[in-house]
């Protein structure tokens, strides 16, 4: 607890430039819990590198992530916006839960074994102990709830296994935190290929909608999303590609799937699509502005890394502090 709220811990990594799916399964749900809980949202920059990056273009990347926080509803007056590398706890406490954590657990993690195979060039170290950095991540400001989507749910259960088993041995020093998944968008998929998630290191540009994607654009995807030859609008997993259109309306427009399957009756794909577009235009439209904005105020931006930046470090040394005399490291001499 901070104050009278519970803590929300979240956060992106700058690898990419950010999809719809990015949006409508963890940014969208971040900006609806910000007044509730008190929220600590990061850059994390320290996970990005576990698949090489090019300096300049991360750099570039993290602080159109951060703007983009801002863009997108986060107020950084109420909310801690900030990069996870200015804040060297998360190291600190990631080496130290890496020896709480079995080479046995981190084995069955999905998520490594889908980058390994992907970049068998480079399955480094830290692409193996990336689950132990976030766990640390999320401990480190005694987060009670953290909103990810769907494929994000494995880690947090090793967190929670990680967190109890130092509890166990120590006492209580962690909150056990909760995964949070919203009811609609949890796991948009790709327009290309309707068994796979939308995802932004997707090779195939047509198969993900990019928030800074302009209106002609994100149209023209939609009018090539791979469907079905049904001929049938229904909310049913026989058309994968038709419900992942149903799911993206609905997290659009609020609407439920049998609301939209109603309004579409006896309607083609033609038109549904173009609906569908419509919808996600309307969404980036505002974004998109407030985003050009931001990035023209480099002073306030400046402002915001700066003033955040203290606050999560006041936060993340006062959990270090207590773990660190916990596992037994000396007292510093004031
Ligand atoms: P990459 O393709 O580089 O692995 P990614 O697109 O999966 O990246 P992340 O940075 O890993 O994005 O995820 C940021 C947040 O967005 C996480 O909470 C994740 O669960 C969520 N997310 C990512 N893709 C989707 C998706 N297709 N649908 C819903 N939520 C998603
Ligand atoms: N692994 C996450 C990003 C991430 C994260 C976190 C999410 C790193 N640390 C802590 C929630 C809480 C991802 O790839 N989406």
């Amino acid at each position: 607890m901070i104050g009278d709220k519970k803590v929300l811990f979240s956060g992106m990594q700058a690898t990419g430039s950010l999809t719809l799916g990015n949006y409508l399964g963890a940014l969208k749900n971040w900006v609806s819990l910000s007044d509730e809980y008190e929220c600590f949202y990061s850059v994390v920059d320290l996970h990005s590198i576990t698949v090489r990056q090019d300096a300049a273009e991360l750099r570039r990347r993290a602080r159109n992530l951060l703007t983009l926080y801002i863009a997108a509803g986060l107020d950084p007056e109420k909310n801690c916006l900030y990069y996870q590398s200015h804040v060297s706890g998360h190291a600190e406490l990631a080496w130290i839960l890496n020896c709480f954590t079995y080479m046995g657990e981190l084995n069955r993690m999905t998520q490594f074994k889908d980058k390994a195979a992907k970049h068998a060039d480079n399955i480094n170290a830290g692409l193996y102990t990336y689950p132990v950095l976030m766990a640390a991540d999320i401990l480190l400001y005694q987060a009670d709830v953290v909103p990810v989507g769907k494929d994000q749910l494995q880690h947090l259960e090793i967190t929670r296994d990680i967190a109890q088993r130092f509890n166990g041995i120590y006492g209580d020093v962690f909150t056990i935190p909760q995964a949070y998944v919203g009811k609609v968008g949890a796991k948009i998929m790709s327009l290309q290929d309707p068994f796979r998630k939308m995802s932004k290191s997707d090779e195939n540009p047509n198969a993900s909608i990019y928030l800074t994607d302009d209106p002609d654009t994100v149209i023209r995807k939609f009018k090539r999303a791979v469907t079905d030859s049904e001929a049938n609008i229904a909310y049913r997993e026989e058309q994968p590609g038709i419900r992942n259109l149903i799911d993206i309306y609905c997290a659009c427009t609020g609407k439920t799937p049998e609301e939209t399957v109603k309004e579409f009756e006896g309607k083609g794909y033609g038109d549904f699509k173009m609906a569908v577009g419509e919808s996600v235009v309307d969404v980036l439209r505002p974004l998109q502005e407030r985003f050009s904005q931001l990035q023209q105020d480099k002073a306030y931006i400046d402002g915001v890394i700066k003033n955040n930046a203290e606050k999560a470090n006041y936060y993340a040394t006062k959990t270090l502090r207590k773990v660190q005399k916990k596992v037994g490291f000396p007292e510093r001499v004031r």
